[in-house]
């Protein structure tokens, strides 16, 4: 009996040990998903907590730049150095660019060793948008755009980079994807594998619907941003011809992305104004 009791009392101290640690991780706020937040939204990608943000998107260069892990950040600096990709790159100046360096993964072994293979991949998507036949690249409101034709386009190149080696190896591009809708108050179109508008103004108290048009899954996942506070958006994956409604009480920002098509650059941006 007595030996059961002791087991008893060492199970009691294992688990007041693990809430004890447990709670400290908490609050330091180090779990991979409390870090994402210091980045924007597109980063909230749980997937990969070693995901490397290399360069946030500005006004004056709407490029996002980031890596899965230090190992395949290399693959993309081997990529830049590549006289063909740089020649790409200047090819869909002005478009939205994501640089994604997705490969290789990196392992820990038993002793704690990183270990990963020198394929390299690097994917380069550009993505623009073109309503009523203009390139539109600042953002307007719902009631501008709509009964417009709006066009988006997206092109995609997977560079693929020998890390021995330090060169590419090979460069593949798919088949330029375009959506083409007219555009309608408070709806964002969901295609392959981007929204459109990307970027629109509604007004405060909008009801505003993401609907897929596409043959894949797609979600709506950010954060809304007002004086008041943030709140964490995520609409749940959603299918051909389903959609997701929020409806925006308040003036602010929702910054989005796709989490699976994340790295194609699928991401949007509402701006509530009053
Ligand atoms: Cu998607």
């Amino acid at each position: 009996m007595i030996t059961v009791k002791k087991d008893f009392v060492w199970l009691a101290v294992v688990v007041a040990v693990s809430v004890t640690i447990a709670t400290i991780i908490l609050n330091l706020k180090i779990l991979p998903e409390e870090h994402a937040e210091e980045f924007n939204a597109l980063s909230l990608v749980s997937m990969q907590s070693e995901i490397k943000v290399i360069k946030q998107p500005t006004e004056a260069d709407n490029t996002y730049i980031y890596a899965i892990n230090d190992v395949a950040k290399q693959s993309f600096e081997v990529a830049m150095q590549d006289n063909r990709v740089k020649d790409m790159l200047d090819s869909v100046k002005g478009s939205a660019i994501t640089i994604a360096a997705v490969q290789p993964s990196a392992y820990a072994d038993k002793d704690g060793k990183v270990v990963h293979s020198s394929a390299g991949q690097v994917i380069i998507t550009a993505n623009w948008q073109i309503i009523d036949g203009k390139f539109y690249s600042t953002p307007a409101s719902f009631e501008m755009l709509q009964g417009k034709a709006g066009e988006s386009h997206q092109k995609i190149w997977n560079v693929f980079v020998d890390l021995d080696k330090r060169k590419v190896t090979d460069i593949q591009h798919e088949q330029e994807r375009v959506i083409r809708e007219t555009l309608q108050p408070n709806i964002v179109f969901g295609g392959m594998n981007m929204y459109m508008p990307d970027a629109v103004i509604a007004d405060v108290g909008s009801k505003i619907k993401w609907s897929n048009e596409s043959n894949v899954l797609h979600n709506v996942v950010g954060v809304y941003k007002t004086e008041s506070g943030q709140t964490k958006l995520d609409s749940g994956f959603f299918e051909r011809n389903e959609s997701w409604e929020y409806t925006f009480n308040e003036k602010g920002v929702f910054e989005y992305h796709c989490t699976i098509h994340s790295e194609e650059g699928m991401k949007g941006k509402i701006i509530i104004s009053g």
